[in-house]
């Protein structure tokens, strides 16, 4: 019988911890780790890196990919299944592999389970075309992956190629053995791509996420994916390429291009894939390898505009890991031995670009990181409102660096020699959270005023964005809460005449919204521009502005059902 002390010990912490358990994670919450760690490993392995990028006498062109090698040479499946049955990668080791992630500093590891060319690396029920029932090695490479990195403290996460399989018959991309007008791309969702994606979200563990690639036909088809990882692992988060390119994001974070830099700040979480030279999978003749300075720049770039890094390493045939990949992720963890402070659970920093450096914050303390020594060991950081504590080298602490102010700019003394190569980091403490100077928006003599993402400011649930069609904008929004607005500076006192680009599609039609550019006002009915992110621009008549700084900013009038568009950006042309 169960008595109320029972109750008590035992029933009542079962449903709390039940409960607790039970109640869906946010976003956020499920986002936090991601947004923390920063740094994580990308392993493209399969066949493709036995051929090295060559294919009977036939080279891949450096600069291409070599994970694209059958696709790129029709090789006719039978051919590479039969390449593929003597794929024996025998001195992989994936300790090895994950202490090196470690060493770099890496939290997360992303390893492809199946890529393009239709092969597991995994040992799959759905297809016997994997690398422990296909080839000689007899090694559930996947597995002990998923192994070592759950010792080593690093998240597991897969690569799954849901769309491409140029194996299957009914598969996207193999139109050289397979008549593509005969395809039946359901059959191949239903009778492999699903089940296997259900097998490695049942068979490896918790998964940290699951990196899909290329998008899908139909955001219905692609919704089934999320759903999928939503019910088996809850926790899991899905890149944004798990959806067709052209909409809405359907993931928990969206995905750069290849090797991209955005412009400025995005304000949703996102991560771009890097290569270590200039192909995923191993290549032979490919040895443009980007130097760990480059490497080491380049996060920091990422992580002060709000993002994740991805970084690949594609083993050889024999499974080694090639010698300048282990050299670069070596020298960076040499740096982030030293500098981590500055990245791990840093976010976006607000601060405009500097000649010399990027900058990241976390809470109330600035890390600016010095590319560029200043020629008079005078660093100048514009813009920065909030006032200064004290100042040192993040591998100097004990030494604090002087400190002025002078018209907006903040000059920091520092040692005449440069304490790192690549990158040295100066710790601002300030004393209280970072406040910036808005950056104006100026204009030459003539020319007119552009106001776009990179210098607008988001209020309400308005978001800067990046989509692979939809390029940079700003969207989310929905009611008058939500604004966009900007600093603007007119030198030519005079008649402006005003122009918005934006992209709506149909439904969207007839949001009302208003401009409002110092005293004058303009008011916008959305016009669709036709499905996907199809930018158009619209003219809005004329407004007459004084010389000076005028306060430009634009809402929605009324709370809508849905975005209110893509925006792009508001052109003031001079009409003298
Ligand atoms: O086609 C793939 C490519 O092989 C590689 O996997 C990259 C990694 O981001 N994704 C696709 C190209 O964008």
């Amino acid at each position: 019988m169960i008595t109320v002390h029972r109750l008590c010990r035992f029933v009542l912490p079962a449903l709390l911890l039940a409960g607790c358990c039970l109640h869906a994670q946010t976003t956020a919450e499920r986002m936090a780790w991601f947004q923390h760690d920063k740094l994580g490993m990308f392993i493209h392995f399969g066949p493709y890196s036995a051929l090295a990028g060559e294919w009977k006498g036939h080279q891949t062109p450096v600069g291409d990919e070599a994970e694209w090698i059958m696709q790129r040479f029709n090789i006719p499946v039978a051919e590479y299944r039969e390449m593929a049955h003597r794929f024996n990668p025998s001195r992989f080791d994936a300790e090895q592999c994950v202490a090196l992630a470690k060493a770099a500093g890496m939290k997360y590891l992303v390893v492809t389970a199946k890529h393009h060319d239709g092969f597991a690396m995994y040992q799959s029920k759905v297809s016997r075309y994997n690398i422990v029932d296909w080839t000689p090695l007899k090694r559930d490479i996947v597995k002990e992956l998923a192994d070592a990195c759950k010792k080593a403290g690093i998240r597991f996460c897969v690569y799954y190629s849901h769309r491409e399989d140029w194996d299957d018959p009914d598969g996207y991309g193999n139109n050289w053995d397979y008549d593509r007008a005969k395809k039946n791309f359901a059959k191949y969702l239903e009778g492999k791509s699903k089940p296997q994606m259900r097998e490695l979200l049942t068979n490896y563990g918790p998964l940290g996420l699951v990196w899909f690639d290329r998008g899908l036909d139909t955001p219905a088809h692609a919704q089934e994916f999320v759903d999928m990882v939503r019910k088996l692992q809850p926790q899991c988060l899905i890149n944004g390429r798990v959806g067709n390119y052209g909409r809405e994001l359907m993931g928990d974070y969206q995905d750069m291009n290849d090797n991209g830099m955005p412009t400025g700040g995005l304000e949703e979480y996102w991560e771009t894939p890097q290569t270590l030279n200039t192909t995923w999978g191993y290549s032979k003749f490919d040895q443009q390898w980007k130097s760990a300075g480059n490497v080491i720049q380049r996060l920091v770039e990422i992580v002060s505009k709000g993002g994740n890094y991805l970084l690949n390493i594609g083993p050889m045939g024999d499974g080694s890991i090639p010698a300048p990949s282990v050299a670069t992720l070596r020298k960076v963890g040499e740096w982030m031995a030293k500098n981590s402070a500055s990245i791990y659970g840093s976010s976006a920093c607000p601060l405009p670009d500097s000649p010399w450096g990027r900058c990241t914050v976390n809470g109330s303390t600035v890390y600016l990181h010095v590319f560029a020594w200043p020629s008079d060991a005078i660093l100048r950081v514009p813009g920065l409102k909030t006032e200064v504590r004290s100042a040192h080298l993040l591998v100097d602490p004990a030494h604090q660096l002087k400190v002025t102010r002078e018209h907006g700019v903040t000059s920091i003394g520092l040692p005449a020699r440069m304490p790192d190569d690549t990158d040295a980091v100066v710790v601002l403490q300030l004393a209280g959270a970072l406040q910036v100077e808005r950056e104006m928006v100026t204009q030459g003599s003539d020319a007119p005023l552009s106001l776009d993402y990179l210098k607008g400011a988001t209020s309400g649930k308005a978001v800067k964005r990046f989509n692979r069609d939809g390029k940079f904008h700003i969207s989310k929004w929905t009611g008058t809460a939500d604004s966009i607005s900007w600093r603007m500076l007119v030198s030519q006192a005079g008649k402006y005449r005003v122009r918005i680009r934006y992209s709506a599609p149909s439904e969207w039609a007839g949001g009302k919204y208003e401009i409002h550019v110092g005293s004058e006002l303009v008011n916008g009915t959305v016009q669709t521009t036709g499905e996907g992110y199809q930018y158009r621009v619209f003219d809005l008549g004329t407004i007459s502005l004084r010389a000076g700084e005028h306060a430009v900013v634009i809402r929605p009038t009324a709370e809508l059902s849905h975005y209110l568009m893509y925006f792009e950006s508001i052109v003031l042309d001079p009409v003298f």
